[in-house]
């Protein structure tokens, strides 16, 4: 997913420099993620196309807030898509607790009625500073730690923790202690999704292409339908 400074990630980076993989035929549902990159979105061609799922970016940090996410997340309740916000983390600038709350009051609210999934924490490269963003690994799982506990507090639920094996295993020094409570979300533009983060014995979400048939990022639940709105039930 991209910053709201406009530079790609790293893994848009790579990915970009190969073409997108092709998807062979998928049976789990279907969903794409997306921002205000994506401009004015038509959910129910989404809808018509077979997508059952949106994630909406609503937040970054504490001081930004995506210009289109309210018109996005009344777009996709319309079309009667399951849909769910998700939060640009941005460690090194205010605590993780912080930012959830700045989340939960901006879009990322939770609640158990089958249309809503757990906000998602995108955790990822710097678009713009240090690896890591400067913090230790230790400082990162434990503002990890802090978010997802407040959002917890807060909703019920842990939020889905959307990264990439890379970048986990770089900046987290690969911790596995987040595999039994939070849902994974796993970035890989490939034909398999490869290694998974410590803990975790397989993924929720996987995002597998930058681009594709539908506008955004391209996502497929691994699961079944009902697993979907099991998740949205919490
Ligand atoms: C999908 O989940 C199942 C368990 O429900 C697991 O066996 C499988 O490896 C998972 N797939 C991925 C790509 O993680
Ligand atoms: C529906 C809606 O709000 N669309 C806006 C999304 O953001 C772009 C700018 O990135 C606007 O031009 C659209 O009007």
């Amino acid at each position: 997913m991209k910053a709201s400074t406009g530079l790609l990630t790293l893994a848009a980076i790579l990915a970009s420099s190969t073409a997108s993989p092709t998807p062979a035929k998928r049976a789990s549902p279907l969903g794409v993620d997306i921002s205000h990159y994506q401009g004015t979105v038509n959910f129910n061609t989404l809808k018509a196309n077979g997508l059952s799922f949106v994630y909406i970016k609503a937040t970054e940090g504490t001081t930004y807030q995506d210009p289109n996410f309210s018109a996005n997340y009344v777009g996709a309740t319309n079309a009667g898509l399951i849909r769910g916000g998700y939060h640009f983390a941005h460690p090194d600038s205010s605590s993780g607790a912080t930012q959830a709350n700045y989340f939960l009051a901006h879009g990322g609210g939770w609640s158990s009625d089958g249309i809503t999934l757990p906000g998602a924490l995108d955790i990822e490269y710097n678009p713009s500073g240090a690896e890591c963003y400067g913090l230790s690994a230790s400082a990162m799982v434990s503002w990890i730690k802090d978010f997802s506990n407040t959002y917890h507090s807060k909703t019920g639920v842990y939020p889905v923790i959307y990264t990439t094996t890379d970048w986990w295993t770089t900046c987290t020094g690969n911790s596995a202690s987040f595999a039994s409570t939070n849902p994974l979300w796993i970035a890989r533009y490939s034909s398999s999704i490869g290694t998974l983060p410590a803990g975790w014995a397989y993924t929720t979400f996987w995002q597998y292409a930058d681009s594709g048939p539908n506008p955004g990022d391209q996502d497929e639940f691994n699961g079944s339908l009902q697993g979907l709105k099991n998740l949205a039930l919490g």
